[in-house]
């Protein structure tokens, strides 16, 4: 039987485990990228295992999030981060040298590796042919050190495109499109492979916006071959030799095929505050907008910013629109001032942000209070952008700078012919942004700096063998890490602090979570579906913990976000039957003997306090798993057995 691009490259670099949908296999991992919201985390962790050196072919510590420097923590932070990496062997992206996701696609990335990062977005190199993966930080810490990066192995779904992207139509709306069809839990333990003759039309850039919102699927990662189109990419970034063609075999099977024709797409857009909620942009040229955002992960390459220009040119943003654009990298943003395209945006009326997450994570651009704001970015969750009461639509550059000019979400087609936009024959290639670590002699005599924010990595508890855990929060079906431990430009100088985050935690649900929860000591959490979607932000696991909880049990996880309550020493659970959410209000208390051997029988008996009621709670562990949870998670786990 023939094997997909995603098999091939699990299979070259597959340490132990079954290439069985389900096993858990352990991978050997090329490269790491962290960013400074969660590289502070992974770093302290790395400090914490012991290695004196990364041991991956190349690991990148990337400051692309909290580049708001309102007091002294978010620079501290990137001063420990860079001192860690200068030590460590690790290269340090300056602030100002660009989003992690769209400078690795650029100048790191490499078809047929294997990638982690502490990011959910990593995927985006997917774009090249690699297979790129969020993960928590400690597991990136783990990675770094030498060690395997384990997954359960994904199931293989395939995209066939046919066609061709319409006039207007972009891969912005693909990405919506199968968002439309599949939904925010669609992927989730699955490997999303795009193929057919569609795709010699998509050039990198396209490619990677669909890889980057894979991640809105919940999908482990999404993949597209390595071909002429990849390897002219590289070309112009003076990497032809990084090339190597990836195709699955004509007789590889897959769990599930979608086709899509791209020339039957429309513009789209997704309205709040989820990324499948997806209509099309024409059924709401009635909203009025106040903001447009362009940029992020997801649309910040020099094609989507050429386009957005030759939109603007000789045109003014109307007088209601705040208009910010964030290039995704110095390269971007120096080749938009090169060839004049700036001015063009910048005459238009646009406010030029720095090349970095911006807006996307709430750092800065708040829109007002109930204000609508179109955004190219990947996530519309409620709160996000900093404004509780916002309505963000998720869009393409087209969409969001043809709203920009009329003021209202706008179907681009509506403007009339599609600005031609010839692409540089070279690109402008300046890697001083990075810095390469120091030597190995001479890192072993540097001292790392560590200023007042830097705050020890908490400490996990054994998992006790009996508990009774009153439920301190009950919350519904796709629940966010946002939710748990929400972000922006208040809460993101915490990063290093978790005592401090942990007072914001559910902010957005109920904010009297974090005192009840502490007020009780141990408690646990109730979900619903898809619990802990969206960032990978361990957190979300290591703010609870810091409050007490010791057990998340939902109708059913996010892959990233279980791993990382199991490497924080969180227990997930799921109800063996799904009715039983109903039956377990806040409040409550569940009592649970024999938990040790209940776990390695994958089921726990739980007894509803001053009822007779029993629930059982489903845990399908690894025996690794139990030994971090029974350790105290992760990183005591690593001290004793090792990387
Ligand atoms: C996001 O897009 O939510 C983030 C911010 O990039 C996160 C990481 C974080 O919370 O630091 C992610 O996607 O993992
Ligand atoms: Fe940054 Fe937004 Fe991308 Fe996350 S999704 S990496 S915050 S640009």
């Amino acid at each position: 039987m023939g094997m997909t691009i995603a098999q091939k490259i699990i299979q070259s670099h597959l340490i132990s485990g079954e290439m069985k949908a389900g096993s858990e296999i352990a991978l050997r991992i090329d490269q790491t990228l962290t960013q400074d919201a969660t590289g502070t985390m992974a770093y302290l962790a790395l400090e914490n295992i012991g290695i004196p050196r990364v041991k991956t072919e190349i690991s990148l510590a990337y400051i692309d999030h909290n580049t708001l420097q309102c007091g002294f923590e978010n620079a501290d932070d990137h001063r420990y981060i860079q001192s860690v990496a200068r030590k460590y062997g690790v290269h340090f992206s300056r602030p100002g040298n660009g989003i992690c996701h769209q400078v690795h696609l650029e100048r790191f990335g490499k078809p047929g590796k294997t990638l982690i990062g502490s990011d959910s977005h990593t995927p985006t190199a997917g774009g090249i042919g690699m297979l790129a993966m969020g993960a928590g930080g400690m597991d990136v810490a783990v990675a770094m050190g030498g060690g395997a990066y384990y997954i359960s192995m994904p199931k293989m779904y395939k995209v066939n495109l046919t066609g061709k992207l319409q006039p207007w139509v972009t891969a912005k709306d693909v990405s919506l499109e199968i968002l439309r069809i599949l939904s925010v839990k669609g992927g989730v333990g699955a490997i999303i492979e795009w193929g057919g003759e569609g795709i010699k039309t998509l050039s990198v850039p396209e490619r990677a916006t669909i890889t980057n919102m894979g991640a809105e699927l919940g999908a482990t990662t999404s993949i597209f071959p390595a071909d002429e189109v990849t390897r002219e990419f590289l070309k112009l970034q003076g990497r032809e030799d990084d090339f190597i063609a990836l195709a699955s075999d004509p007789d590889a099977a897959y769990d599930k095929i979608i086709d899509i024709d791209l020339s039957a797409l429309a513009p789209m857009v997704a309205c709040p505050h989820s990324p499948d909620n997806v209509v099309a942009a024409a059924e709401k040229n009635q909203i009025p907008v106040s903001q447009v955002c362009i940029g992020s992960c997801t649309n910040s390459s020099l094609r989507d910013m050429l386009r957005v220009a030759a939109i603007l040119k000789g045109k003014t943003i109307a007088d209601t629109v705040s208009l910010s654009i964030s290039p995704g990298s110095r390269q971007v943003l120096s080749m938009l001032s090169e060839c004049g395209a700036l001015a063009d945006m910048i005459a238009a009326g646009a406010r030029i942000l720095e090349c970095a997450c911006g807006p996307c994570i709430g750092m800065g651009f708040s829109p007002a209070s109930a204000g609508v704001s179109v955004r190219t970015f990947n996530r519309n969750f409620e709160g996000r952008s900093g404004t509780r009461d916002a309505q963000v639509y998720l869009a393409s550059p087209e969409v969001a700078a043809a709203s920009a000019l009329t003021g209202f979400i706008t179907d681009p087609r509506t403007l009339g012919d599609y600005p031609d936009v010839k692409m540089p024959d070279h690109f402008l290639i300046n890697d001083s942004g990075v810095l390469a670590p120091a030597a190995p002699d001479e890192a072993v005599s540097l001292q790392v700096e560590r200023g007042p924010n830097i705050k020890p990595f908490p400490k996990g508890e054994a998992l006790p063998d009996q508990m009774a855990l009153p439920v301190s929060l009950k919350v519904g079906d796709n629940i966010t890490t946002d939710h748990v431990m929400p972000a922006g430009a208040k809460v993101l100088p915490y990063r290093s602090n978790i005592p401090k985050m942990a007072e914001f935690c559910f902010g957005v649900c109920d904010e009297s979570f974090p005192a009840r929860a502490m007020e009780l000591g141990r408690s646990c959490v109730v979900g619903g579906a898809n619990y802990g979607q969206g960032s990978s932000r361990e957190h979300a696991a290591l703010a609870p913990l810091h409050l007490g909880v010791r057990m998340v049990v939902s109708k059913s996880f996010a892959r990233i976000h279980a791993a990382n309550l199991i490497n924080a020493g969180i227990l997930p659970v799921t109800f063996e039957n799904p009715d039983d959410y109903d039956q377990l209000p806040q409040g409550a208390v569940l009592e649970m003997e024999n938990i040790h051997q209940s776990v390695k029988n994958g089921r726990i008996a739980a007894k509803i306090q001053n009822t007779d009621q029993i629930i059982y709670l489903s845990c399908q562990l690894t025996d690794r798993q139990l030994g971090i949870l029974l350790a105290g998670g992760l990183l005591n786990y690593t001290r004793e057995a090792g990387v």
